[in-house]
């Protein structure tokens, strides 16, 4: 079995991970390697920060690491919250206080078009590589469903009636900016793995 760390505090992110990349891969995140530092994420790009988290574990804990940083991005708010997205209603990750915000922004806004986007870093010695994801769609007028995390109850992707918070987790992952993005890291080893 390969050995990832995935150099993220966010549970729910590690558990999506693990069940993108399934049995073949053994999927650590920061608490597994003795880390509990809070990293400082000031770039304004998701690309910056998801390097500086890489970095910061890479510098301090001396393993080759993937990293992210997600976000989504509003049109009628100029793309906000963006790389704010876990701190929108205020320092914490409290997404229920960031969805009672984003709903607060958007009333009586017709225009609900968003998207999730992420990018995702593989740092090693031969330097990072990126992967990105992105997938499209509309803000509800009101939360639904219980599973996914974050904005998933407010989020409908483009073509579905239900939102990433209705649908199964083998459904979410299938479509999701950090599917698609989990998706070409995949192909990028393996790509390696067959040249070698
Ligand atoms: P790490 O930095 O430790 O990885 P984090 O939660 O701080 O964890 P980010 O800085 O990347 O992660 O913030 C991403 C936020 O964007 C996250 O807390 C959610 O609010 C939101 N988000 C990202 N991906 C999402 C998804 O698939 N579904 C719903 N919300 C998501």
């Amino acid at each position: 079995m390969k050995r990832i760390v995935f150099a993220t505090g966010n549970s729910n992110k590690l558990r999506e991970l693990r069940e993108i990349l399934g049995a073949d891969y053994e999927v650590c995140g920061l608490r597994d390697i003795g880390c509990d530092d809070d990293i400082p994420e000031t770039a304004d790009t998701f690309e910056g920060n998801a390097l500086l988290k890489a970095q910061w574990v890479r510098d301090r804990y001396g393993v080759d690491c993937i990293a992210e940083d997600a976000g989504l991005e509003v049109d009628a708010l100029g793309g906000a919250p963006g790389v704010l997205s876990a701190r929108f209603a205020g320092p914490g990750h409290d997404s229920r206080a960031n969805n009672e915000l984003l709903l607060r922004r958007l009333e009586g806004v017709a225009d609900r078009r968003a998207r999730f986007r992420t990018s995702l870093v593989l740092l090693r010695a031969d330097g990072p590589h990126f992967f990105e994801g992105k997938i499209e769609g509309d803000i509800l007028e009101a939360p639904r469903g219980e599973g996914g995390f974050g904005y998933d109850p407010l989020f409908v992707p483009k073509g579905w009636t239900k939102t990433f918070a209705e649908a199964g987790a083998e459904e979410k992952n299938a479509v999701s900016h950090r599917g698609q993005a989990v998706a070409a890291l995949q192909r990028f080893i393996e790509s390696e793995n067959k040249s070698r």
